[in-house]
């Protein structure tokens, strides 16, 4: 499918190469997900999945902040009811759950805040390359409310329990080194995180799709099952991708010697 990206008033997408970049583009509001930028989010990935030129995403944000999370104002002037907030959660999970199983690599360029939603956002990414200036906060206890976007499921699976209860007492917030070291990202950079992770969405970029879609979808929905039950899905899933015909070229290089080796340089 080669169509455009459907149309939308909260991020911008341009496509380099093999690799759609997404600006999170709502700077004035610190990016802050109205329910509005949530449908553009399962919109715009719903497009991703089906389209062919994308073979990874880069997501970065205009501004200093890269998503203060929840539209705070929104939510306080709606006067949402209880049923009216269970169905814009549902919504947040149907967004984060189309980035996660986009099928195609999506690797966050972070800076500034990642905080509340804005973390739950980044946590549905690959990979998240932090720059120095970002931070990462779940602010929710302060503010009197909990989480609703999958943090209880994809933070929790980043940090473990025991620190994402910490997190959301006491409001505490990781940067640095001491983010990648409790999983929050994966790199931190000197300069800006977007230089990096289009680095990694390129090289990633270069993966069979059938690769691809298994490793950004698959690990997750085996993290879900009985082992058992895992090893069976492991197997189905290793079944299909090992024996497609890109990786029978990749094993005939390997075999001829024209294939890169693995190597520590
Ligand atoms: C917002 C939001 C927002 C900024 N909703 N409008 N999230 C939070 O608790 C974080 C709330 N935000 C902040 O703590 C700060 O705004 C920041 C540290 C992120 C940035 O500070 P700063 O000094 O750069 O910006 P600012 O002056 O605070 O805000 C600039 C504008 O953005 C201002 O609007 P303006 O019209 O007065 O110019 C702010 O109102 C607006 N803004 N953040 C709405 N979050 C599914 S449940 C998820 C639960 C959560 O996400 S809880 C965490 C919510």
């Amino acid at each position: 499918m080669t169509d455009a990206a459907p149309p939308s008033q909260f991020m911008k997408a341009v496509q380099d190469g093999d690799v759609l970049v997404v600006t999170l583009d709502r700077a004035d509001k610190r990016n802050a997900l109205s329910a509005a930028f949530i449908e553009e989010i399962v919109d715009l990935f719903e497009w991703i999945r089906r389209s062919d030129a994308v073979h990874a995403v880069v997501v970065r944000a205009e501004g200093s902040v890269f998503c203060a999370g929840l539209d705070l104002i929104e939510h306080h002037l709606e006067e949402r009811s209880a049923t009216d907030f269970m169905y814009i959660c549902r919504r947040w999970h149907a967004a984060f759950d189309a980035i996660q199983h986009c099928g195609k690599p999506v690797v966050g360029a972070l800076n500034g805040a990642v905080v509340g939603g804005g973390l739950e956002l980044a946590s549905a990414f690959h990979i998240r390359v932090a720059d120095p200036t970002t931070y990462f906060a779940l602010p929710e206890g302060q503010r009197g409310i909990f989480t609703g976007g999958g943090a209880t499921v994809r933070v929790a699976r980043l940090v473990g329990e025991a620190r994402m209860i910490d997190m959301m007492l006491t409001g505490r917030v990781y940067s640095g080194e001491e983010a990648v070291a409790v999983g929050l990202c994966q790199y931190l950079t000197q300069g800006p995180s977007l230089d990096k992770a289009l680095e990694i969405a390129r090289k990633a970029a270069q993966n069979p799709p059938l690769s691809n879609f298994a490793i950004t979808s698959g690990i997750a929905h085996i993290g879900n099952m009985a082992s058992g039950d895992a090893y069976y899905a492991e197997a189905f899933i290793a079944g299909i991708t090992n024996t497609q015909p890109a990786s029978k070229e990749r094993l005939a290089a390997f075999m001829n010697k024209t294939a890169a080796k693995v190597l520590n340089d």
